[in-house]
């Protein structure tokens, strides 16, 4: 299977996230792009290649203009006013206020951002922009033939809506790449995302449309992030009504509960017919994860791999979350070679 690459996840490196009310290191950190990438190597999973550049007009098929124009100049603006330290927002249009986009950088910031954890820097803008490019390029390496393709995208995507940062995603690569699917063709397209967190800002993007299922295995906003999206009772509105699937688990859910909502998106997803599907693929559900509660295991990856194989669909594979630094690679590994074992 191709890997897709670049060394441009780098310029993206927020100064530190506060846990606890106290600031320490940031869990989406670049050593985690680096571990999955030697692990790619490590296995002879295949070659890894460089993203090719398909410009601004199909991540636009996803995010307004508005909100990539912000994303682009949003540093600039921000060392202009004579800063230098990263850009985070503070303030929400949270209820009983106005969702009305002011003029000024901070007020901007917050417009399009839904938490405190989508810091920008000065490489933000680089990097977010090659990881969707990563994508695309995997898309196009599977709409080409491809059984499977990787890409090994930096940061994450998948909490990002059309206009809204958050949960350390800016653009949601796994949806640009699901839309370039459509665009090209594709009467369906399914997304599945076995990232531990919900993927909200999938879910919202596709939310009422019939062409793009959205498969979502994840801790309950019950009791965990991103809190406010996620239940099993959304499942699409108007013509999209039936083509959202959110199988949330509880705290320290194993392989048993865990495989058996992979086997109810399965079936799902085979009845729903795609002509390719897209796996967000996070592996923030292993049992050392320091920010999550489920406890899977390493062999168990290599059976998320061979549920998706037998899909027996065009697959692209987009990076998501995962923390456990040290074992990121192998697990993010394991779902690729089982999908490749069958
Ligand atoms: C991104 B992805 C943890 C607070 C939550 C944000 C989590 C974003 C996860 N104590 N921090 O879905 O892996
Ligand atoms: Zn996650």
């Amino acid at each position: 299977m191709l890997t897709f690459y670049s060394d441009d996840h780098r310029l993206h490196h927020l100064q530190g996230e506060m846990v606890a009310g106290e600031p320490k290191p940031c869990f989406e950190m670049p050593a985690r792009a680096d571990h999955v990438l030697s692990r790619v190597r490590e296995r002879g999973l295949g070659e890894v290649r460089p993203s090719a550049d398909f410009g601004l007009a199909p991540v636009a098929r996803v995010h307004t203009t508005e909100y990539l124009d912000f994303l682009k100049t949003a540093w600039d603006r921000w060392a202009a006013e004579g800063n230098s330290a990263d850009l985070s927002p503070g303030v929400f249009p949270a209820r009983h206020l106005r969702a009305k986009r002011p003029d000024d950088l901070y007020g901007q910031l917050g417009y399009h951002s839904f938490d405190g954890f989508a810091g920008i820097t000065a490489g933000t803008w680089q990097a977010i922009y090659t990881a969707a490019q990563l994508a695309l390029t995997g898309q196009q390496a599977v709409a080409n033939g491809a059984h499977g393709a990787f890409a090994l995208c930096r940061p994450p995507g998948h909490h990002a809506s059309a206009d809204v940062m958050g949960g350390y995603c800016y653009l949601n690569n796994a949806a640009i790449a699901a839309q370039a699917f459509v665009d090209q063709g594709a009467a369906r397209v399914a997304i599945l995302d076995v990232d531990y967190h919900h993927g909200n800002g999938t879910q919202s993007i596709f939310y009422e449309r019939s062409d793009v299922l959205v498969a979502n295995i994840h801790a309950s906003p019950s009791f965990d992030y991103p809190h406010f999206l996620g239940y099993a009772d959304e499942t699409g509105a108007g013509a999209g009504e039936g083509f959202n699937l959110n199988l949330p688990l509880a705290a320290a859910s194993g392989w048993d509960a865990w495989g058996a909502a992979l086997d109810t998106a399965c079936r799902a997803i085979a009845r729903f017919a795609p002509d390719a599907l897209v796996v967000s693929l996070g592996v923030d559900t292993y049992k050392d994860d320091p920010i999550s509660r489920f406890r899977l295991d390493s062999p168990d990856y290599l059976r998320i791999g061979q549920a998706i194989a037998g899909l027996g669909r065009p697959t692209l594979f987009v990076m998501e979350g995962g923390y456990a630094v040290a074992e990121i690679g192998i697990n993010a590994v394991n779902v690729l070679e089982g999908f490749e074992q069958g």
